[in-house]
């Protein structure tokens, strides 16, 4: 593949140096108008750039630089004559709390000189530093190129209508050369994209082959759901206090029940834009097309971060199961970080969920109320079934003891009584098959 294309979404315009990865230890200043802007400090935080002033200007967005123009152009004096010591000394990067048009940040990109990002370029760029595999990196530089094609087109718009000058040495030709080869990139891994969920899909198909049942986890970015799935599984995946440590899906086996399979995926956040979520489409459908999905929030939170986290999760749900909703269980984790869960059920109970169930992956409390209702969600209640002796000339009863062993999660045998969980589909081939040796209690 040629060498990928130096674009940075949100400059203004085509990076020339290395495209960046980490941005660790960058100094930035971040601009808000409404709302809170703790969740884009928290986010740049994870990717350990220091935030050194916040402004805050009141009133309507400028369509052309968010800010207004005279603000603007201050914000930009105050960078460019910034001195060894001044706070401002040494920032490279404007962070915007919204999601921006390529108008406004193609407009501050000119007026600042240094880099722009706006909420989208802010997780693109975190994404970009988190993805770890081939999949993660198809899908985030999808997303990565959709964003810079929308600024590299106001730029051609830009230069067109003569509100900017020409870009480098090329001028225009240079960007549409861009955009051309952009177009062609995208095409190019769309189509890997849809290699690589044609695989997922045959792996999920051979998984499930044998009856086995999947349980999605899903929730906020940071919820705990790979810490939940690690001490479910047994598997060790990347748990980290960060926001979208994980960005692809794993399925591992639930410990001592391996007809349960388990999904750990990436987490839902506010206001993500639905092109940036769609590049994720493949690893998030892996994982919610299940037949039980657990919805994580961490009991830590505020009531009202409760509440709009597990609203966020559950619009997202629905929004990406067109097929029919499945059977949705709310968990409260890191209780061992919360002192009373009494406000937090409430608050989901109004939100018409059935009773939450509250475990800690640090301490396993409720880790056996929890597999213990999965189980029951996925199976129905346990069955408890006898198997006959028989006539010496028959087939040992071991043997139908092994195939019941097979069919379900036995949880306990007395002599030839033996009880499982097991879905009633197999429970009855089970039986016919059996010519009268196994019964139901
Ligand atoms: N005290 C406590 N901390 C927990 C518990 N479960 C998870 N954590 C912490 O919460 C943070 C996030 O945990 P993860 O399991 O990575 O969360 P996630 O939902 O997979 O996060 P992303 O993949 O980034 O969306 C980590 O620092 C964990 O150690 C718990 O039961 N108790
Ligand atoms: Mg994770």
């Amino acid at each position: 593949m040629d060498e990928p294309i130096r674009v940075l979404a949100g400059t203004g315009g085509v990076a020339l140096g290395e495209a960046r990865t980490n941005h660790f230890g960058r100094r930035a200043i971040l601009l808000h108008r409404e709302g809170n802007p703790r969740e884009l400090i928290a986010l740049a935080e994870t990717m350990g750039i220091e935030i050194v002033d916040i402004q805050h200007q009141k009133g309507k967005d400028d369509p052309r630089t968010y800010f207004g123009k005279g603000r603007m152009q201050d914000v930009a004096d105050e960078i460019s004559a910034s001195i060894t010591g001044h706070p401002y000394h040494g920032v490279d990067l404007v962070l915007l709390h919204t999601n921006a048009s390529p108008r406004q940040l193609v407009g501050i990109n000119e007026l600042v000189q240094v880099e722009v990002w706006d909420r989208v370029r802010l997780l693109l760029s975190l994404f970009i530093s988190h993805a770890n595999s081939v999949e993660a990196r198809t899908q985030v530089r999808i997303a990565q190129l959709k964003a810079d094609r929308t600024v590299l087109s106001e730029l051609v718009n830009r230069q067109l209508t003569g509100e900017r000058a020409g870009f480098g040495g090329g001028g225009i030709q240079a960007v549409q050369g861009v955009l051309t080869t952009v177009s062609r990139e995208l095409a190019q891994l769309r189509k890997k994209q849809q290699k690589q969920a044609l695989a997922r899909k045959e792996r999920r198909r051979q998984r499930t082959r044998g009856g086995a049942r999947t349980v999605g986890l899903a929730g906020y970015t940071n919820a705990g759901k790979s810490s939940l799935f690690s001490v479910l599984c047994g598997k060790e995946v990347l748990i980290e206090n960060k926001l979208f440590s994980t960005l692809e899906t794993t399925i591992g086996r639930m410990e001592m029940s391996p007809r349960v399979l388990l999904a750990d995926t990436i987490g839902f956040i506010d206001e993500l834009p639905s092109d940036l979520l769609d590049a994720f489409h493949a690893t998030l459908d892996e994982s919610l097309e299940c037949d039980l999905l657990l919805i994580l929030v961490d009991s830590s939170d505020t009531i009202s971060e409760i509440e709009r986290k597990l609203s966020t999760s559950r619009r997202e749900v629905l929004d990406r199961s067109p097929d029919g909703i499945v059977p949705m269980q709310v968990v409260l984790t890191k209780s061992d970080r919360a002192e009373s869960h009494e406000n937090a059920k409430q608050v989901i109970s109004a939100m018409g969920f059935s009773e939450p169930l509250i475990v800690s992956s640090h301490t396993q409390e409720g880790l056996d109320e929890l597999r213990e209702s999965m189980l029951m969600s996925l199976f129905g209640p346990q069955k408890t079934l006898i198997v006959s002796k028989g006539e010496a000339s028959e087939r040992s009863a071991e043997a139908y003891v092994s195939q019941i062993y097979d069919a379900g999660i036995v949880t306990s045998k007395a002599g030839y009584e033996i009880t499982l969980w097991c879905c009633n589909r197999e429970l009855e081939r089970l039986i016919a098959k059996s010519g009268g040796r196994i019964s139901l209690k």
